[in-house]
C-alpha cells in the first residue's frame, strides 16, 4: 500500500489540524505499529533527530494501517507535522483533496461569493480554475483621492457604511489614509481615503499628508477620483493622480455635490467612467458603486 499522508484541515484554518495517514513506512512512528482499530492514544510526535514537533492524538480507523492524527492548528504547526510524516516515508496526497487544496483556499475567502465560486470549482474537480480563483481572492486596494473639501472622505464614509472619517468643511480635514475592509460585487477591498491637495503645502504636516495620500495612489488596483465645484482644485488634483496611479488601475470619476449644481463637463480623464453624486443627498451611491464592480470584475476577467 502506498503510504499517505493528507492534511484533513484548512492550513491556518482553526485551532487544531487533522492529518490523515495511510500506509506504515519502514520509518513510521512506532506507536501506529501497536494501536488497535478504534483506539486513540496520547503521542508526542518527534522529528528523526528526536526533537518533539507536536502534541498529538493518534487514532486507528476500521482500515488496514489507516490513521487519524490530531495536532496543533495554524499553518507553521501544520507545516511541521506534514514535513516530520514526510520524513518519516509519507508522501504528501493534496491534488483533488478537498481540504488539502480546497480548504486552503476556503480558508482565505472573505466574501459569500467568494466561498460559492470555490465551492463551484471544487464540486467540479477543477483544478484548472485555481490561479483565477486565487485572482479573486486577492483583496483590491481601492483609493479614493481629489481635491481638498471635494467629498472624500463624505464618500468613504457611505461606502465604507459608518461614521469613520472626519468630515469637514475646512480644508484638509484627512490627514493619514484611513482604511477599512468593504466588499464590492463580492470582490473583497480595501477602502482608502486620503489627504486632499489645494496646490501649497502650508506645513511640514500637510506636506507629510500629501504624501502618505500619493503613496496609497501608487499602490491602487482602482482609483475613485472625487471632484466638486472647484474647476481649478479638480484640475491640478486631476493631474497630480494622473502622474501617481499605477497605468493598469482603473480610474472612476465621481461628480461629488450634485445637490448644489448639474454636474460640469470635465476635460481630463476623457474614457474614464464617470457617474454625478452627492454624499448629502445620497444619491448616485449605488450607480458608483455598479461602476467600481463593472472595473472589478473587467480586471479580473482579462
Ligand atoms: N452640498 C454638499 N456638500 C457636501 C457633499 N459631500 C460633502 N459635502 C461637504 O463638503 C465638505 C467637505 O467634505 P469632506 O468629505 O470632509 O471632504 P474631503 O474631500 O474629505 O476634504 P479633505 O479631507 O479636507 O481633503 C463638508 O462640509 C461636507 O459636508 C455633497 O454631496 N453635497
Ligand atoms: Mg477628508
Amino acid at each position: 500500500m502506498a503510504n499517505h499522508v493528507t492534511l484533513a484541515t484548512a492550513l491556518g484554518g482553526g485551532g487544531i489540524s487533522i492529518l490523515s495517514l495511510t500506509g506504515l513506512p519502514p520509518d513510521a512512528p512506532e506507536i501506529l505499529r501497536t494501536l488497535t482499530a478504534g483506539e486513540l492514544r496520547h503521542h508526542w510526535l518527534r522529528d528523526r533527530a528526536g526533537e518533539i514537533v507536536d502534541e498529538v492524538l493518534i487514532g486507528k480507523t476500521g482500515k488496514a494501517d489507516e490513521f487519524l492524527l490530531t495536532g496543533h492548528g495554524g499553518s507553521a504547526a501544520a507545516l511541521a507535522l506534514l514535513q516530520a510524516l514526510r520524513a518519516a516515508g509519507y508522501e504528501e496526497k493534496t491534488d483533488g483533496n478537498f481540504f488539502g487544496v480546497w480548504g486552503e483556499l476556503l480558508a482565505q475567502c472573505r466574501t459569500p461569493a467568494q466561498v460559492n465560486a470555490v465551492a463551484a470549482a471544487c464540486a467540479a474537480g477543477d483544478l484548472a480554475a485555481m490561479p483565477r480563483l486565487r485572482d479573486f481572492l486577492r483583496v483590491r486596494r481601492v483609493v479614493i483621492a481629489g481635491a481638498t473639501n471635494s467629498g472624500k472622505s463624505s464618500l468613504f464614509n457611505e461606502l465604507a457604511g459608518g461614521d469613520f472619517a472626519l468630515v469637514s468643511a475646512e480644508a484638509r480635514a484627512t490627514r493619514d489614509p484611513l482604511r477599512r475592509e468593504t466588499v464590492f460585487g463580492g470582490f473583497a477591498c480595501e477602502l482608502f481615503d486620503t489627504a486632499g491637495w489645494d496646490g501649497a503645502a502650508a506645513s511640514a504636516v500637510d506636506a507629510e499628508a500629501f504624501a502618505r495620500g500619493q503613496n496609497e495612489l501608487r499602490a491602487a488596483d482602482l482609483v475613485i477620483f472625487v471632484a466638486a465645484e472647484d474647476r481649478r482644485a479638480d484640475e491640478r488634483a486631476a493631474q497630480i493622480i494622473g502622474e501617481n496611479s499605477p497605468p493598469t488601475a482603473p480610474l472612476i470619476i465621481a461628480q461629488n455635490k450634485s445637490d448644489l449644481a448639474p454636474p460640469p463637463r470635465l476635460t481630463f480623464f476623457p474614457s474614464a467612467p464617470r457617474v454625478a453624486i452627492s454624499c448629502r443627498a445620497a444619491t448616485g451611491i449605488e450607480e458608483l458603486r455598479e461602476i467600481i464592480t463593472d472595473c472589478l470584475s473587467t480586471n479580473y476577467t482579462n
